[in-house]
């Protein structure tokens, strides 16, 4: 046991804490100071034992849950024409509080619509929805007195629009990305990526769905009523304090661990379903958490798209596996008068028991409650065969890039917002070998396309890798061969980003940046940031800072 902690405890969540010192003190000799003090602590707590330290100890809420309020369900975001038709949506980033817990207000942060209900909203924000072929323009006008920046993750854009690090949006400031709907449909989402803050504005509630349609999605007998049948299920694991405010104070290597489960904001939910088949939008929100999400009575569901979009058929599974950031969309057969709950099991970190331990490796949750009612209308069958996809062959691609994962880390360097790292010319199909050489869980994510997985491990993916992805776990002393085409969008000096995705990682650097440029072009300079506020992630209060 002990061993396990010297293993879970020092190496890992240890390490994270020193960085997490290491990134709010500004002068290297208080950092050293703190650093040979925060190892001294550590011996000491260690002998004393594991289990008080700050890191997570084990969450089993299943049973527990008493699904005693509606799932909420955000809203849908306004739009009004604009010129040349475009589809226009006006977006606030919000501080507030928002009725979480029973215990107080919580201090929130988050989007809203300004032409909606809740122009006040500070936690999620409200779904966007567009076809394929739009020309969407979302002003997005920032209300807190804080920096942000909003990132469409998932998305096919110019890297201009891409709302990565370097798009901030100062406070008191609008930022108005637009572009035309390149992609196919799918669930996307949309979160802030402020270079160092964003595990604090996303885990404060700072993120919002976004949903794709196309013709052929819509040729389909699928579920489509949003809300009804078509439901956004966005889960964040958070904890609370003793006054009901947010913290992040415990942590393991992967990141803060809360314990307890909201999805779309509610605590405890419960979903009314009035028809045979329901279709979760399932997205894993949350800052650091891996869930397994399978059903308490074991049924199979079938899952019909991967974050990209559609699979080309829909696969019976009994569970799905997600990381932040990740999406997946299922369809639920339902009886009437049923009730079945959704939950989270131990999820497959690939990673060694006490690694597990420390890294929620071991927690399971009671997620949502599906509550069939006395009548149930039909959908008609569900499609078995969704749509078409390319394979793109190992062949086609004509580059080759290697990321390996470490630390904090990626190829050995951290996140420099100055420092091009990959130059990618248009046009071009390339293979990146995305290696996890380290004991401890990372994932990847790429902005501007979506990938195909050609390879886990020298094995074939699994169906649920089978189709389109960003996002993906990746498992320790594994290499996950992609593949990926860069059809558009050049611009030499303006990148995008590559990342793992648990924002804490992302957060103290774990990231990097590549260029799409011209046929024989070079990459130019990003612009010049000012150095990011370099508070990091962690613990901190989050002020009520309304502009009124
Ligand atoms: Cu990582």
């Amino acid at each position: 046991m002990l061993a396990g902690c010297f293993t879970g405890c020092i190496d890992l969540s240890l390490g994270c804490m020193t960085f997490r010192l290491l990134s709010r003190l500004r002068r290297p000799r208080a950092a050293l100071a703190a650093v040979s003090v925060l190892l001294v602590t550590a011996t000491v707590l260690v002998l004393a034992g594991c289990g008080a330290l700050g890191w997570p100890a084990r969450v089993d809420t299943v049973g527990k849950v008493s699904f005693s309020h509606a799932l909420q369900i955000p809203p849908l975001a306004t739009s009004r024409t604009g010129a040349a038709g475009e589809k226009v949506f006006d977006l606030t980033a919000n501080a507030g509080t928002t009725p979480l817990t029973d215990v107080a207000a919580t201090r929130t942060q988050g989007f809203a619509d300004a032409h909606g209900q809740h122009p006040d909203n500070a936690y999620l924000g409200p779904t966007i929805v567009a076809n394929r072929g739009d020309a969407v323009r979302v002003n997005v006008h920032n209300r807190m007195h804080e920096p942000t920046t909003v990132h469409w993750h998932g998305m096919h854009l110019p890297a201009s629009m891409d709302g990565g690090p370097h798009q901030p949006i100062a406070p008191g400031a609008t930022r108005s990305p637009h572009w035309r709907i390149d992609q196919q449909a799918a669930t996307l989402w949309y979160h802030p990526h402020p270079h160092g803050e964003t595990e604090h504005q996303v885990s404060a509630g700072m993120a919002g769905m976004v949903i794709v349609h196309d013709e052929a999605e819509r040729a389909l007998n699928l579920p489509r009523n949003y809300g009804v049948d078509d439901i956004p299920v966005i889960v964040q694991d958070a904890r609370f304090d003793s006054n009901g405010q947010l913290t992040t104070s415990q942590a393991g290597f992967i990141g803060p661990l809360g314990d307890t489960l909201l999805v779309n904001g509610t605590v405890g939910a419960y979903l009314p379903v009035t028809t045979d088949v329901v279709r979760l939008r399932l997205l894993n929100a949350s800052s650091s958490r891996i869930y397994d999400f399978q059903f308490d009575d074991k049924r199979t569901f079938e899952m019909i798209a991967s974050d990209g979009g559609l699979l080309s058929q829909a696969a019976a599974m009994g569970s799905i596996q997600l990381v932040p950031g990740e999406r997946a969309e299922i369809l639920v057969q339902m009886s009437a008068g049923e009730n079945a709950t959704l939950r989270s099991t131990p999820p497959d970190l690939g990673t060694e028991a006490s690694i597990d331990a420390s890294n929620g490796g071991t927690d399971a949750f009671d997620v949502l409650q599906l509550r069939a009612a006395d009548a149930l209308k039909p959908l008609g069958a569900m499609p078995t065969t969704l749509t078409p996809i390319t394979r793109l062959a190992r062949d086609s691609a004509t580059v080759q890039r290697s990321f390996d994962l470490h630390g904090f880390r990626i190829n050995d360097a951290k996140m420099d917002m100055n420092r091009i790292d990959e130059t990618i010319t248009v046009g071009t199909t390339e293979l990146w070998k995305v290696r996890n050489s380290s004991a401890e869980p990372h994932s990847f994510h790429v902005h501007d396309v979506q990938f195909q997985v050609l390879s886990v491990g020298g094995a074939p993916p699994p169906v649920e890798l089978s189709g389109w992805k960003d996002t993906i776990y990746v498992t320790p002393k594994t290499e996950f061969q992609i593949i990926m085409r860069f059809t558009d969008y050049t611009d030499r000096n303006l990148p995008y980003m590559y990342h793992c995705h648990m924002l804490m990682h992302e957060d103290h650097g774990m990231m990097g940046q590549f260029v799409v440029v011209e046929p024989g072009q070079s990459a130019g300079r990003p612009p010049v940031m000012q150095e990011s506020r370099g508070t990091g992630s962690g613990p901190r209060t989050q002020e009520q800072n309304h502009e009124h």
